[in-house]
């Protein structure tokens, strides 16, 4: 078990897993690495997430953290050096982490999918993918698209070539911060699915040498856990987490009251339970669960509904 107590439930090939072991990497801390599958069935996962199927999610003890953007909070809560803001840029940063989650991430799987790596339909990974997101992929549409969503990625890109124009190492200055973390797992996915698409634009020459500023970081000190040992280890522990709500909810949510939490995007699950503490970037709930006992799950508030039940 690593001295700090993260586990990271996680699989390999995990785009949004990268971002985390970046910040691991960028405060060098160690934690064990818990695999999981890459498509429901998650039987080893669901008792921690009360439902909750995404990946990664971060367990210690017995607080089960869902969401890189919660994930990371927590890391720098926890552990605050080095930090992963680099100066004044505790909000841009968080601002930058939305695009790259939502807006670059979406771009990013369009040009993968349709780009050479079309996955073909009807196998399982595609039908898992589309109960997650709701809907029937229009793969014909998609293959089209494929090229103009290539001109959009060039944009895209174009920011962060900008962004290095001055010669800085990483994108708000001499450290590498969430900015970096979450802009760089994207083009490590559409790199790690066709590297010839991450190589179309020889006009990015700073992107580049920042590319391998990100990937020399590392992730840390990683070791092996079973799933059996994080539930065992969630069993036996008890929740840091002490009732706290903000006093000025917009919606008077206060703790006790039964709620259920989902996502506004995809993998919209609810989970369900009694309201411990919150914030403006964060929600924590209780629940129990007959394999792990009584757990607390975190979320941030941007991204995600919590509603009275
Ligand atoms: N907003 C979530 C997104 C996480 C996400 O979409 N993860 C992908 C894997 S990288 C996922 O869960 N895919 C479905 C699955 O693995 O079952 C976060 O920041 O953690």
């Amino acid at each position: 078990m690593a001295g700090t107590g993260i586990i990271l439930h996680q699989y390999d090939i995990s785009p949004f897993s990268e971002k985390v072991r970046i910040v691991l990497g960028i405060k060098n801390l160690d934690w064990a690495s818990v695999i999981q599958p890459v498509i429901m069935p998650k039987p080893d996962l669901l008792p921690l997430t009360g439902g909750y199927r995404k990946i990664p999610v971060m367990q210690i003890g017995a607080d089960i953290y869902c969401d890189t953007a919660i994930i990371i909070r927590e890391l720098e809560r926890r552990f605050p050096e080095p930090s992963i803001y680099t100066g004044a840029d505790k909000g841009i940063s968080h601002a930058i982490e939305f695009w790259a989650d939502h807006p670059l991430f979406t771009i990013a799987c369009d040009v993968i999918f349709s780009g050479g790596t079309a996955p073909v339909r009807g196998n399982a990974f595609m039908e898992d993918r589309e109960k997650l997101f709701g809907r029937k992929f229009d793969l014909e549409a998609m293959a089209a698209n494929q090229p103009l969503r290539m001109e959009q990625l060039r944009a895209h890109l174009g920011w962060v070539e900008s962004q290095l124009a001055d010669g800085r190492a990483f994108l708000l200055g001499d450290k590498p911060g969430l900015a970096d973390a979450a802009t760089m797992y994207n083009l490590a996915f559409i790199r790690w699915a066709n590297p010839r698409l991450m190589d179309a634009f020889p006009d990015l020459a700073k992107l580049y040498a920042w590319e391998a500023r990100v990937k020399a970081i590392g992730h840390g000190r990683r070791s092996e856990m079973t799933t059996a040992e994080a539930l065992d280890i969630a069993e036996g522990a008890t929740s840091i987490e002490k009732p706290a709500t903000d006093p000025r909810e917009p919606n008077g949510l206060k703790a006790g009251d039964a709620v259920t939490v989902a996502a506004d995007d995809y993998g919209r699950d609810e989970v369900a339970g009694t309201l411990v503490s919150t914030s403006a970037q964060h929600v924590a709930i209780a629940r129990r669960d007959p394999r792990v006992g009584d757990v607390t799950l975190h979320f941030p508030r941007a991204g995600f509904f919590v509603k009275k039940r």
